[in-house]
């Protein structure tokens, strides 16, 4: 059944949503074949594994027509250069998503199949995800970078196709701040 109309206290300091849904914990071991440096990750996996970031949902379902939030935080850090990121996903049926940074500095990095963008993401930055678009969320500082994301609740997460086309980038740490590189390189 379609759920009520409802408040949820959002509070900007601590970035928590009440009532709040499922919240998810990515750590590296679950982050396989997506860094550059397979070597590097496999010993992070097997060693210290950290928490690469959090996405904490909102109780609105993950069903179609329904509208749902989440906020996503992810740790500084990168492997071998290649700066923390999320997984990355392609929404199956091509719907569109808003994010929008709360905290932190970051990218959001999107790729169609041949085109690659990239919006500086920083408190404040609405960042819009077009239907077709891969998106990838990147941490470019050295704080926790924190987003929300709303979207479409039948749009779902396509991880495959990223492991299949990647991103057409690659955001690695540079001394002045982030550097894009091909895919490949
Ligand atoms: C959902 C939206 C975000 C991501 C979250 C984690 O459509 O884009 O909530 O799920 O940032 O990223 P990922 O790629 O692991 O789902
Ligand atoms: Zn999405």
């Amino acid at each position: 059944p379609p759920i009520s109309p409802m408040a949820i206290a959002f509070d900007a300091e601590r970035l928590t949503l009440s009532p709040e849904g499922p919240t998810l914990t990515r750590r590296m071991s679950d982050l396989e074949g997506l860094f550059r440096d397979s070597d590097a990750w496999a010993a992070e996996s097997a060693g210290e594994n950290p928490v690469v970031y959090t996405v904490t949902s909102s109780p609105v379902p993950e069903i179609d027509r329904e509208l749902p939030q989440s906020i996503t935080t992810i740790m500084p850090g990168d492997t071998s250069g290649e700066l923390w990121m999320t997984k990355g996903h392609q929404h199956p049926n091509h719907q569109g998503e808003i994010y929008l940074a709360l905290q932190g500095t970051g990218g959001l990095l999107m790729f169609d199949g041949e085109r690659t963008e990239w919006i500086d993401m920083q408190p404040g930055t609405i960042g819009y995800i077009p239907p077709g678009w891969a998106h990838r969320s990147v941490n470019t500082g050295d704080e926790p970078y924190s987003f929300l994301a709303v979207y479409p609740g039948g749009a779902g997460h396509d991880y495959g196709w990223v492991l299949e086309h990647g991103m057409g980038s690659r955001a690695y740490r540079t001394a002045g701040g982030v550097e894009l590189r091909p895919y490949s390189e």
